[in-house]
């Protein structure tokens, strides 16, 4: 039996990866952080299975790195954590380079000095967000990076540690460069699933209006329990290399929205443009979606577009095994059925919702 251990198995990618590893009969180890309010429920239901392990760990902390790496001396690691919020890096640059960039660091040098160079095989979950200020569309395995936020500076670095780790010592660690992959369990301030729960609030009569910031940016869309897959191929390949990890089609935040409110069962018109632009009920002429500079970002990165060619022919991944039709419908249902048994009683959910809508949180 294969052991694995992955940081950040809270987040998104983390439970469907957990998940993913347990059907293929790993043991699988996972980190946690220490807080007031036990925010675990991507993982709830795995908790007590027989090949589930959590310890706690914090990539800002190299001694309890070290620690958990010693600890489980893992078959493979899956680094997955990370301030993995974009806007959120303007406002918090320092923390998020200790933990994207020199985190990383802290896992490779973990490994090493633990006696696992030889062994242990290593995934970065690096991102799209490197080729940032694009300079070439789509972009593939050899489009020059240009990083355009704190966070993508921070996970460059995290980029070039590997290879180097990999170069320098021969050690098996690869990057997938993932593009955006959402589901019904992302996080709720990205951009994806701001709109699909205020989607659903708004055909219940549970929210009144949307404020959204740029909606020409364009992005790559996939989903996500089809990208864990492919972490897991990266790191079966005979070699270790790195790998663009996206769908091969690109749609505008503005589709999105219109998708989201059409499987909802509202069609959309919109009307003006830039900040003034409104996304108007055909059906009724109320305003359900307004443009709010308060989620425009200092650089904003708004064409990206992935090229997966060579993760089609190396690691034989489908890359459009879910379509883009298809994802936003696994998200407005989810969260139509969510949202139905919401009550106002949810003080947590129900006030996140209303910062949500005036933007006190983004
Ligand atoms: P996510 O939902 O935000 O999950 C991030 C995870 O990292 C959470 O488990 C979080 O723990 C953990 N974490 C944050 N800071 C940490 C720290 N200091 N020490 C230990 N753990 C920490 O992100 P995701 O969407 O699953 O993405 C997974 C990874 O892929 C991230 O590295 C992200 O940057 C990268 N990525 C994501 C995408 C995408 O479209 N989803 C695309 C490309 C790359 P808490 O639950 O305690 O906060
Ligand atoms: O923004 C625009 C925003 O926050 C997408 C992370 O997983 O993917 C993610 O980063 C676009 C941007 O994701 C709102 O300006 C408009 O252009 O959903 P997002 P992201 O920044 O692409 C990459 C690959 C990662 O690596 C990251 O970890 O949508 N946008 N209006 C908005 N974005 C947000 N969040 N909120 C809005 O209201």
């Amino acid at each position: 039996m294969k052991t694995a251990l992955i940081t950040g198995v809270t987040g998104q990618d983390g439970s469907y990866l957990a998940e993913f590893l347990i059907d293929k009969g790993y043991d699988v180890h996972g980190t946690i952080r220490r807080s007031s309010v036990d925010f675990r429920e991507r993982i709830t239901h795995l908790e007590g299975h027989r090949n589930f392990h959590l310890h706690y760990a914090d990539l800002g902390d190299s001694m309890s790195v070290m620690q958990v790496v010693n600890k489980v001396r893992p078959d493979e690691i899956y680094n997955l954590a990370a301030q993995s919020h974009v806007q959120v890096s303007f406002d918090s640059p320092e923390f998020t380079a200790d933990v994207d960039a020199i985190g990383v660091l802290r896992i490779l040098e973990a490994v090493r000095l633990c006696g696992l160079g030889e062994t242990c095989r290593i995934y970065q979950a690096s991102t799209s967000e490197l080729y940032g200020k694009v300079e070439e569309v789509p972009q593939n395995e050899n489009t020059p990076f240009h990083p355009y936020s704190p966070y993508a500076v921070a996970k460059l670095y995290g980029f070039w540690i590997v290879k180097e780790y990999r170069e320098a010592y021969g050690m098996f660690c690869c990057s997938g460069i993932l593009f955006n992959h959402e589901s019904e369990r992302r996080g709720e301030t990205f951009v994806t699933r701001k709109i699909t729960l205020a989607a659903a609030r708004i055909a219940q009569g549970k929210q009144d209006k949307l404020y959204l910031g740029n909606l020409s940016s364009m992005r790559d869309w996939g989903y996500a329990k089809d990208y864990v897959e492919c972490m897991w191929l990266i790191l079966q390949h005979e070699r270790p290399e790195d790998f663009v990890i996206a769908t091969g089609e690109q749609h505008s935040v503005r589709e999105f929205a219109t998708l989201a409110f059409r499987n909802v069962g509202i069609d959309i018109e919109w009307q003006g443009s830039g900040a003034d632009e409104k996304g108007i009920d055909k059906a009724t002429g109320s305003v359900l979606v307004e443009v709010s500079p308060d989620f425009y970002r200092p650089t904003d990165v708004v064409n990206l577009w992935g090229d997966p060619t060579k993760a089609r022919a190396e690691l034989h991944w489908n890359p459009q095994k879910t379509t883009f039709e298809q994802l936003v419908k696994i998200m407005t249902d989810a969260d139509m059925a969510k949202v139905a048994v919401e009550r106002a009683g949810e003080s947590v959910r129900t006030n996140l919702a209303e910062y949500l809508e005036k933007g006190i949180v983004k």
